[in-house]
């Protein structure tokens, strides 16, 4: 199988996010990147080609013009008032509270945020927009002809909604690869979301339409973040409704439970009929993620590419998060090579 990587990802270095109430070292990390690609390299899983640029285009079909602007803009006008370490959000519009942009950039990190875990840093926009170029130059290998593709994207999308940043996503790299494949002419696609955490942004999204069909697989929202989407009752609204599957899961579920979710998300996909499979590819769902609670052990992973195989269509693979740091090559080419001995 191809892997498409570039070496900006290391643009995203963030100093530190809140959790537990303290400033913790940043769990995304560029060794995340580089420990998947010495496994591509150590296990022989095909050539690794590096992006080509796609411009902002493809992003703004999915991305708000403002959110896009201001993610551009923000280290700038941070630095200009005087500051040279990450820029973190602080407190967020609720209820009844209103949906402006403030003039000052603390307030504009507020109104295109929804966490204190992402930091803003000198290179994010370069590694955001390098991610999109890794996830769109994976789909054009695809489109010419390979039955599955993987896009080594870092930082992870699928937390980015439309015009929110949150979850250690700036730009939605699943979804906006999923949009390009709809302009290149597929008139079916489907995003699965294997990530621990709901696919927030991606379902939000596509939640209005009928030709992008969004399944995941996370933990129960009621323990884990994003807390306030992911829910098994959100089925898609309007000309979208019916297209839109979630599969929570309490903490502690292991493999069976797992693996029943996938079965019905694979059965729901089949019969929407795609042309095309986006695979939001998350191995935080591993017994040892040091944030997560789940129990799927290095063999599950074989056997999830094996079953996502099974589906028999083009499968761009798009890496979202996963931060048990020394298993996370392992776990990740585990998917790949289940899904390339899968005839
Ligand atoms: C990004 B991806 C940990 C705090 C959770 C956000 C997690 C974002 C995960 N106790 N902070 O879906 O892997
Ligand atoms: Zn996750």
């Amino acid at each position: 199988m191809l892997t498409v990587y570039s070496e900006d990802h290391r643009l995203q270095h963030g100093q530190a996010e809140l959790v537990d109430g303290k400033l913790m070292p940043c769990f995304e990390m560029p060794r995340r990147a580089d420990m998947i690609l010495a496994r591509v390299q150590e296990t022989g899983l095909g050539q690794v080609i590096e992006p080509r640029s796609f411009g902002t285009e493809p992003i703004l079909r999915v991305h708000a013009p403002r959110f896009v602007s201001f993610l551009e803009e923000a280290w700038t006008l941070w630095t200009q008032t005087g500051r040279t370490h990450d820029a973190l959000p602080l407190n967020w519009a609720v209820r009844d509270m209103r949906d402006r942009e403030p003039e000052v950039i603390d307030g504009k990190l507020s109104h295109f945020s929804f966490d204190a875990g992402t930091p803003i840093t000198a290179g994010t926009w370069k590694a955001a927009t390098s991610a999109v170029d890794v996830a769109l130059t994976g789909l054009a290998e695809l489109t010419a002809g390979e039955r599955g593709v993987f896009s080594l994207c870092r930082p992870p999308g699928h937390h980015a909604a439309a015009d929110y940043y949150g979850g250690y996503c700036f730009l939605n790299n699943a979804a906006i690869a999923a949009q390009a494949w709809r302009d290149q002419g597929a008139p079916r696609v489907a995003v699965l979301d294997v990530d621990y955490h709901h696919g927030n942004g991606t379902q939000s999204i596509f939640y209005d339409r009928d030709d992008v069909f969004f399944a995941s697989i996370h933990a129960d929202p009621l323990q884990e973040f994003p807390y306030f989407l992911g829910y098994a009752d959100e089925k898609g609204t309007g000309a979208g409704e019916g297209y839109n599957a979630n599969f929570p899961l309490r903490w502690g579920s292991g493999p069976d439970l797992w693996f029943a979710a996938l079965e019905e998300a694979c059965e729901a996909i089949d019969r929407f009929g795609a042309e095309g499979l986006v695979v939001s590819l998350g191995v935080d769902t591993f017994k040892e993620d040091p944030i997560s609670h789940f129990r799927l052990d290095h063999d599950d992973y074989l056997r999830m590419g094996g079953r996502m195989a099974r589906l028999g269509i083009p499968t761009l693979f798009v890496m979202e998060g996963g931060y048990a740091v020394e298993a996370i090559g392992i776990n990740t080419v585990n998917v790949l090579t289940g899904f390339e001995q899968q005839g």
